[in-house]
């Protein structure tokens, strides 16, 4: 079969065995993987830019793979630009040692992240200083943070212009919104949210799988994804790489004695003097301490 004959696209759901490949042409073709793409890739990825030859029957089959910019671990993604972290201010309680520890996986995977505090609509007053506190503390991370409401639809419009033009995940726990903000950036898509149960916390009616969908108006792609609670370091983070992945530190540890400075109890450490003046956050580098120590009794484990 000639080459001609195949068609480009973008894999934009997976699901037992059989993807959606959008064309070029804008039409969406139901296929399958070729076999040997197994041998050579793991899995073909929502987000993957494929070419498919299209068989008697109308469906499609996924020939060859395009080299991936990038895949997140979590969810299973290829090609994204930005992977939109959404907390809930409350219900449930957010995490932040989990975000940390997502910001670790998506800086390995080289994807831009932000941060997206959604159920503001339940931020009260005397809360206002707290969101500014992790603003600051995120920003100076690299990560910038938006506080939004799916409900009274409040930082949307700061949102939609952050997600232009782009390939965008949201990511994070179950419960938090996800589906209900992809609702309400692509009117039509009904993606299934779920009320928060009391006893779990989280969502019941949970998105199953990775799905992209196109943007209103600006070109971009966004996926939902379903949600997870717990995340441990990544296991390539070793205790040495772990500083150099803390942009607000790398920044301030010229000023340290030592050269490959945990920023622990190292003698003269200007990280650690930043933070206890006030001009580093204090909560993050409790949790940097945690992530170090925990990779420290993993690396003697394995020893
Ligand atoms: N108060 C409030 N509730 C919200 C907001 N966004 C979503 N919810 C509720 O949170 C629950 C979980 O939403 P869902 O979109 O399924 O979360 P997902 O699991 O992250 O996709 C549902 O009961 C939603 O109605 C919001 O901005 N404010
Ligand atoms: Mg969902
Ligand atoms: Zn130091």
């Amino acid at each position: 079969m000639s080459n001609a004959s195949w068609l480009k696209g973008r894999v934009v759901s997976g699901f037992g065995g059989f993807y959606q490949v959008l064309t070029e042409s804008g039409r969406t073709v139901t296929c399958k993987g070729r076999g040997r793409l197994k041998k050579e890739f793991q899995s073909i990825l929502t987000g993957d830019l494929v070419e498919i030859s299209r068989q008697e029957d109308g469906t499609g089959m996924i020939e060859s793979i395009r080299p991936r910019r990038s895949v997140l671990p979590r969810p299973h993604i290829a090609n994204v630009d930005l992977a939109l972290i959404v907390l809930a201010w409350k219900l449930p309680d957010y995490d932040l040692l989990l975000l940390d520890n997502l910001l670790l996986a998506y800086r390995l995977a080289g994807v831009e992240t932000a941060l997206c505090f959604n159920k503001c609509d339940l931020m009260t007053a005397e809360e206002e200083p707290q969101f500014a506190e992790i603003e600051r503390a995120y920003a100076a991370a690299g990560c910038p943070a938006l506080a939004v409401s799916a409900n009274d639809g409040r930082g949307l419009a700061e949102l939609r212009s952050l997600l232009k033009g782009r390939l965008s995940v949201l990511a994070g726990p179950s419960g938090v919104g996800k589906s209900s903000l992809l609702n309400r950036l692509i009117p039509g898509e009904q993606a299934e949210t779920g009320e928060v149960s009391d006893r779990l916390r989280r969502g019941r009616h949970t998105t199953r799988y990775t799905r992209l969908l196109q943007l209103p108006d600006c070109g971009g792609m966004l996926a939902d994804s379903p949600g997870f609670f717990v995340l441990e370091t990544p296991r390539q983070v070793t205790k040495d790489l772990l500083p150099t992945m803390y942009p607000e530190y790398v920044k301030l540890a010229e000023g340290c004695r030592f050269d490959g400075c945990r920023h622990h109890k190292e003698p003269e450490c200007a990280v650690r003097a930043a933070v206890e003046e006030g001009r580093l956050d204090q909560g993050r580098y409790r949790r940097y301490l945690r992530i170090l120590s925990e990779i420290t009794e993993r690396e003697e484990q394995y020893k």
